[in-house]
C-alpha cells in the first residue's frame, strides 16, 4: 500500500522569537516516526516520509497529492496539533473517504478520543501508543476491507459512534524491530541540533532504551504511570546501530535516552564497546545526576562523548521535591564537578514556574547555575504537557493556557499560584543576561573557540543575548 507519514509544517518563528530563533532552533531526526517509516518499508509498503520542519503546508500538499496515498499517517506533540488538524482537513478535501488517515504521537496519545471528537471526519482513526505493530494492523484491516474492531492500541471512527479498542501493550524486545529508516531524511545535513550541541555533522539521533522509571511530574511519557519502566536493547543491537549510522555517513550522534545511565554496568559496557571497537564519531547524551559517578563519565569521555546534559531543573531543594526529581542539589553539584574535570562539556537545563515557586527562589536557581557553571545552561518554563501528572493535577498548583501553541518550552503555558506569567518571563530573561554575560564565561568560552564552526555559534549566541540585552531593556521600561 501507499503510505505517506506527515510532520505537519512549522516553523521556527512559531516557537521562538525570529530574533533568537537560529541560536536556539532543533531539529533533532524525528526518530519515533522514522521507526514506524522501517516497520512499514520491511512489510513491504511503498512508504513517503514528508517532514514540515523542512517545507511550507503547501508544498506538502502538492508532494502528497503526487504521490496519492491510500494511507496517510500525521505525528503530532501538543505544539502541533492545531497545524495536524489543518493537514488532516486538507488532505480530505484533497482525497475525500479515499484516502485513511491517521494520527499519532505525543498528543493523540495523551488525549486520545479527544482528538477525534476535535478533528470530525477528518480524521479516521488515531494511534494511543507505539506506532510500529498499530500501523501494519491498521493496514491489514483497510487492504481486507475490514474493519478496526480489536485492533489494539486504536481509537477509530465507525460512521458517528467513536471506537476506543484496548491499550497495545508496549514492544519488550526492541532488538526486534528494524533500525528507524533515516534513509527518508533525504539531506541529514538539514537535522543539525541546536548551535552549541553538536561538534560534527550530520548527527544522528538514536535510541538506546524506551521508557523511564522516574517520576517528573512535567515529564510526557508513552507509558504514563512508568509500570514498564525502561525497556533496554542489548548492547550488542546498540552497536550494530551505531555502526550502521557511522557507514551512512553521520559523523555524530545524539543519544535521546531520557537518561543512558540508568542501569550504569550497560552504559559502562557500551562505552567500553564503543571504545575498543575505535568507532570514528562523536556523541552526546544525558543521564541523571544520581546515576552517574567519575569512573563512568571517564569511559564516556574516552569512548567520544563531547558533553553531556544533566536535567539539574531547580536550585532550591524544595522545587526539585515538588517535581519529584528524586536528586539533591549536591549530587547535581558532583556530577557537573567531575564531568568537567574528566573534560566534557556539560548542559544544564533549568525550570521556571515549578509550583510553589516564588520569584526569589528563582533567583536563587539563576545564582546556583552560576556556581555550578556549566557550558550550556537552559532556562526554560515549565510545561504541563496533556498527559503528564502535572497537567492532571493542576488546579492544585496552578493556571494553564488553553492556547495549543504555548505549549513549548518558551511559551510560560502554566502559571503557578505563587508567581505571575511576566515574572517567569523575567526570569528567563535574567537568568540568560545574567548566566552568559559574565565576563569570565565569555573569555572561557572565546579561548576554548577552536573551528570556524565554533565561531559561527559564538556569533549567533552573542546576537541573541545582544537582543536578550535589548529585549530586558523594554522589559524593565515596560513592567
Ligand atoms: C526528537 C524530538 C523532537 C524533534 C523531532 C520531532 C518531530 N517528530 O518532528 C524536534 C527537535 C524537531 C522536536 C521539536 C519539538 N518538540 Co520534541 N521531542 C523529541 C524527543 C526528544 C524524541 C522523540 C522520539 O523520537 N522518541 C523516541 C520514539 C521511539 O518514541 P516516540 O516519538 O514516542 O514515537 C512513538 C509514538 O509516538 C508513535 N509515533 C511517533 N510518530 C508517529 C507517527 C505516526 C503517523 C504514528 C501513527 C505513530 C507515531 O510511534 C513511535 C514508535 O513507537 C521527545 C522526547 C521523547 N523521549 O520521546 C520530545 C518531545 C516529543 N517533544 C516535545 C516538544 C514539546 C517539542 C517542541 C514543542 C519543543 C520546543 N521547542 O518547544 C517542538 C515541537 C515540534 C513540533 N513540530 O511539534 C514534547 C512533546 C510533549 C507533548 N505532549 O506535546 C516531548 C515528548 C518531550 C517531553 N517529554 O516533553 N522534538
Amino acid at each position: 500500500m501507499r503510505c505517506a507519514l506527515v510532520i505537519p509544517s512549522w516553523a521556527p518563528e512559531d516557537i521562538f522569537s525570529s530574533k533568537t530563533a537560529s541560536s536556539q532552533i532543533n531539529y533533532w531526526q524525528p526518530l519515533g516516526t522514522l521507526y514506524v517509516a522501517a516497520v512499514l518499508q520491511h512489510a513491504g509498503h511503498n512508504v513517503r516520509f514528508l517532514n514540515g520542519a523542512f517545507t511550507t503546508h503547501e508544498e506538502l500538499l502538492t508532494e502528497i497529492k503526487r504521490f496519492s496515498p491510500e494511507f496517510i499517517g500525521i505525528y503530532s506533540t501538543t505544539f502541533g496539533w492545531d497545524k495536524a488538524k489543518k493537514t488532516a482537513g486538507d488532505l480530505r478535501k484533497i482525497f475525500g473517504k479515499h484516502v485513511f488517515i491517521c494520527a499519532g504521537g505525543p498528543y493523540p496519545i495523551a488525549v486520545q478520543e479527544h482528538c477525534l471528537e476535535d478533528a470530525g471526519k477528518d480524521i479516521d482513526a488515531i494511534v494511543t501508543g507505539e506506532g510500529e505493530f498499530t500501523a501494519i494492523e491498521i493496514i491489514e484491516r483497510i487492504q481486507a476491507g475490514k474493519s478496526l474492531e480489536g485492533v489494539l492500541g486504536v481509537i477509530f471512527r465507525d460512521g458517528e459512534r467513536i471506537i476506543k479498542n484496548p491499550p497495545r501493550p508496549l514492544i519488550s524486545d526492541l532488538d526486534s524491530l528494524p533500525f528507524p529508516a533515516r534513509e527518508f531524511l533525504g539531506d541529514a545535513n538539514l537535522y543539525i541540533p541546536p548551535p552549541a550541541t553538536y561538534k560534527r555533522k550530520p548527527v544522528a539521533v538514536l535510541i538506546t532504551s524506551r521508557g523511564c522509571n522516574r517520576r517528573c511530574i512535567y515529564c510526557f511519557q508513552i507509558d504514563k504511570e512508568r509500570k514498564t519502566g525502561i525497556r533496554y536493547r542489548s548492547v550488542k543491537n546498540v552497536l550494530k546501530e551505531i555502526e550502521h549510522c557511522i557507514k551512512q555517513g553521520y559523523k555524530e550522534i545524539k543519544f535521546i535516552d531520557d537518561t543512558l545511565a540508568a542501569d550504569y554496568d550497560r552504559a559502562m559496557q557500551i562505552a567500553g564497546e564503543i571504545k575498543s571497537r575505535r568507532l570514528d564519531f562523536t556523541w552526546f547524551a544525558s543521564a541523571c545526576v544520581n546515576q552517574v559517578d567519575k569512573p563512568l563519565l571517564k569511559a564516556f569521555k574516552d569512548a567520544g562523548c563531547w558533553a553531556i546534559l544533566f536535567g539539574a531543573e531547580s536550585g532550591v531543594q524544595k522545587n526539585l521535591n515538588t517535581i519529584r526529581k528524586g536528586i539533591t542539589l549536591e549530587q547535581t553539584r558532583n556530577a557537573v564537578r567531575w564531568a568537567k574535570e574528566v573534560g566534557l562539556q556539560v548542559s544544564t537545563p533549568f525550570l521556571f514556574g515549578i509550583p510553589g515557586e516564588t520569584f526569589e527562589d528563582g533567583l536563587k536557581t539563576i545564582e546556583f547555575a552560576i556556581e555550578i557553571n556549566p557550558d550550556i545552561a537552559n532556562f526554560h518554563a515549565i510545561t504541563p504537557f496533556p498527559g503528564t501528572y502535572l497537567y492532571d493535577n493542576l488546579e492544585k498548583y496552578g493556571v494553564i493556557s488553553t492556547k495549543l501553541t504555548d505549549f513549548t518550552y518558551q511559551g510560560a503555558a502554566f502559571i503557578p499560584y505563587t508567581m505571575t506569567r511576566d515574572e517567569i518571563l523575567k526570569l528567563r530573561q535574567i537568568a540568560f543576561k545574567k548566566f552568559y554575560s559574565r565576563p569570565s564565561f565569555i573569555i572561557r568560552k572565546l579561548f576554548e573557540l577552536r573551528s570556524l564552526h565554533d565561531l559561527r555559534i559564538a556569533a549567533r549566541s552573542a546576537k541573541s543575548l545582544f537582543w536578550l540585552w535589548v529585549k530586558s531593556k523594554i522589559f524593565t521600561y515596560s513592567s
